[in-house]
């Protein structure tokens, strides 16, 4: 039962398990069974440790750990005491965790014990309180602490605004900024797409092969799966292989495209495979056309392409059922129930009849805005409350959205968001370093990646492997260009300002074919 008066997330999520507890939730790849009793147990327990520290409301929760269920009982233990959960990309690096930690002012840091070493001195250092390991095969001190605490808690009490995640999203200009997530953000959204993507409760088997430090397999996924208390099996990394092996076990799959690019990519992926399938999503990046008629061609599913963000999750999807439409490649389908979607143009006037512009929205998903940040979050906002996405696109007559482009200068590469400001401030700052430009390039695996392009300061000799091998000590791996080629200058138009598209154009070809 689903106590009205409380808004948690975690409560409604508990208030979907099965009846049988005892029945299994979670599967692993590697063969082990996690029962709804266990996520129960586990979560109460983590959240008894916490509420032992003496934490208070609002207090941040950071994590970096490798994806493992007991990662996934974690989150669900950090909402479940009431705590903001912040999430961090395994990728990433000391400047990168030592920015997110200082800003966020976390009480809590929960890491690998590998990277232990290096991130507890700067927790410290930033004065976070609690320092736990946690790693992939269920050891770590989190869980030896935990094992000491009591398996009965009693869901905390939150109100619908109070917030439940915090996610960086890389800015324009600057740095990160901490989107804050709230419970009513995150619960409206998992009720919205349970009943749009017809769950099927108890009787859907999803796939999770995603990481979970971002929206995509964090929340859509799991949320998804617990809300309509359904099996996951669950891929700590993904591999094609494995993944196709396991679809006629399973019902539902989500990822990003070059999931898909990945699996068309394996033979054993056949019609037969796909027998028992209910629906494939796409989501996070442009899915190509070619992609979507490849896979319905070889396993007669259509794939279901859908849009969101950070600071909104999902905004749009292509339809479920046939009644609602088709589902459209090439398009992200309509605003999801309770969502408004407009495209303005650069004046704010209303963009008509299929006309191109900037993408706006509203609705109880949208975000409470960049932790700490009052200004940036205002800009982000029209003065009548719609947050604009940076996204531009259009409206069809049948109510089909289009992202057509960005406004906002980012590279999508593998579903990870790459901005190019953030890279060239660390290549400018090298020795010999004039200036730099990093573009996006189509990638046949990636869909895009990042090519750096270098200007040397007069008389000095810049090396473009020495670039990226400098960025690679420094930066998150998926955020390395991919080439870096010096040059004596950069293509400027009349006003002086870099043309990115002509280098763009110059560079579209460099990984047309075989993987690069
Ligand atoms: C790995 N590499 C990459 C990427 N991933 N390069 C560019 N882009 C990437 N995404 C590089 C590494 O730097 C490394 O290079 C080499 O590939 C092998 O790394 P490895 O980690 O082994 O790669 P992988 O395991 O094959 O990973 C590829 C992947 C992964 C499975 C596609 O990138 C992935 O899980 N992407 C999903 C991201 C996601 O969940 N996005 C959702 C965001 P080197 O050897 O040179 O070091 S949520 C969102 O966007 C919104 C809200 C939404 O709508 O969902
Ligand atoms: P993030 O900052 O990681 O939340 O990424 C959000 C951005 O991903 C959006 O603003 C879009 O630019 C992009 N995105 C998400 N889904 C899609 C999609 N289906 N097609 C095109 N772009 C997408």
């Amino acid at each position: 039962m689903i106590d009205p008066t409380n808004a948690n997330l975690f409560a409604a999520l508990r208030a979907a398990f099965p009846t049988d507890l005892d029945a299994i939730a979670v599967e692993t790849d590697d063969g082990l069974y996690y029962s709804w009793r266990d996520l129960d147990r586990a979560s109460a327990m983590i959240a008894n440790l916490f509420e032992a520290l003496g934490l208070k409301a609002g207090d941040r929760i950071a994590v970096q750990v490798e994806k493992s269920v007991e990662a996934m009982m974690l989150y669900l233990a950090t909402l479940r005491a009431g705590y903001v959960f912040l999430p961090l990309n395994t990728a990433y690096r000391e400047a990168e965790i030592e920015y997110f930690i200082g800003n966020a002012g976390p009480a809590v840091v929960v890491c690998s014990s590998a990277n232990a070493g290096w991130v507890a001195p700067l927790a410290t250092a930033a004065g976070t309180r609690h320092v736990f390991t946690l790693d992939d095969d269920r050891k770590g001190t989190l869980l030896e602490v935990a094992a000491q605490c009591s398996d009965q808690h009693k869901v905390a009490q939150k109100k619908p605004d109070d917030l439940a995640a915090i996610l960086y999203t890389s800015g324009t200009t600057g740095r990160s900024k901490g989107a804050m997530l709230t419970h009513r953000n995150l619960q409206s959204n998992a009720e919205v797409l349970k009943d749009y993507w017809g769950w099927r409760p108890r009787a859907d088997v999803l796939i999770h092969a995603l990481p979970i430090f971002h929206v995509h397999g964090l929340f859509v996924a799991i949320h998804g799966a617990l809300i309509s208390g359904s099996q996951m099996i669950w891929l700590n990394r993904f591999d094609s292989k494995r993944v196709v092996a396991r679809l006629p076990d399973a019902t539902v799959f989500m990822g990003v495209p070059t999931l898909y690019v990945r699996m068309l990519a394996e033979p054993t992926l056949t019609r037969e495979a796909c027998n028992g399938m209910r629906l494939f999503i796409s989501g996070s990046a442009p899915l190509l056309l070619e992609t979507f008629e490849a896979w319905r061609e070889r396993t007669g599913h259509t794939i279901l392409e859908r849009y969101g963000m950070s600071e909104t999750a999902m905004l749009t999807s292509n339809p479920y059922s046939a009644v609602q439409g088709e589902r459209r490649g090439g398009t992200v389908g309509f605003p999801l129930p309770g969502v408004q979607l407009r495209v303005r143009d650069d004046a704010g006037e209303p963009c008509l009849n299929g006309e191109i512009g900037h993408i706006q929205v509203a609705g109880p998903n949208v975000f409470a805005g960049y932790w700490r940040m009052p200004e940036k979050t205002k800009e982000e906002f029209t003065p009548d409350g719609y947050f604009k996405t940076g996204d531009v696109g259009k409206v069809d007559g049948r109510g089909y959205v289009t992202i057509v482009g960005r406004s906002k200068d980012l590279i999508i590469s593998g579903g990870y968001n790459v901005y190019p400001a953030e890279i060239e401030g660390y290549i400018n700052e090298m020795a010999g370093v004039a200036e730099s430009a990093l573009i996006g390039v189509p990638h046949p695996d990636f869909g895009e990646v990042g090519v750096a392009i270098v200007t040397p300061k007069p008389g000095a000799a810049v090396d473009g492997d020495a670039v990226i091998a400098e960025l690679k000590a420094r930066l998150a791996n998926f955020k390395i260009p991919k080439r870096c080629f010096v040059v004596p200058e950069l293509p400027r138009n009349t006003m002086g300002k870099v043309q990115k598209a002509l280098l763009r154009e110059q560079h579209k070809g460099l990984f047309k074919s075989a993987k690069a």
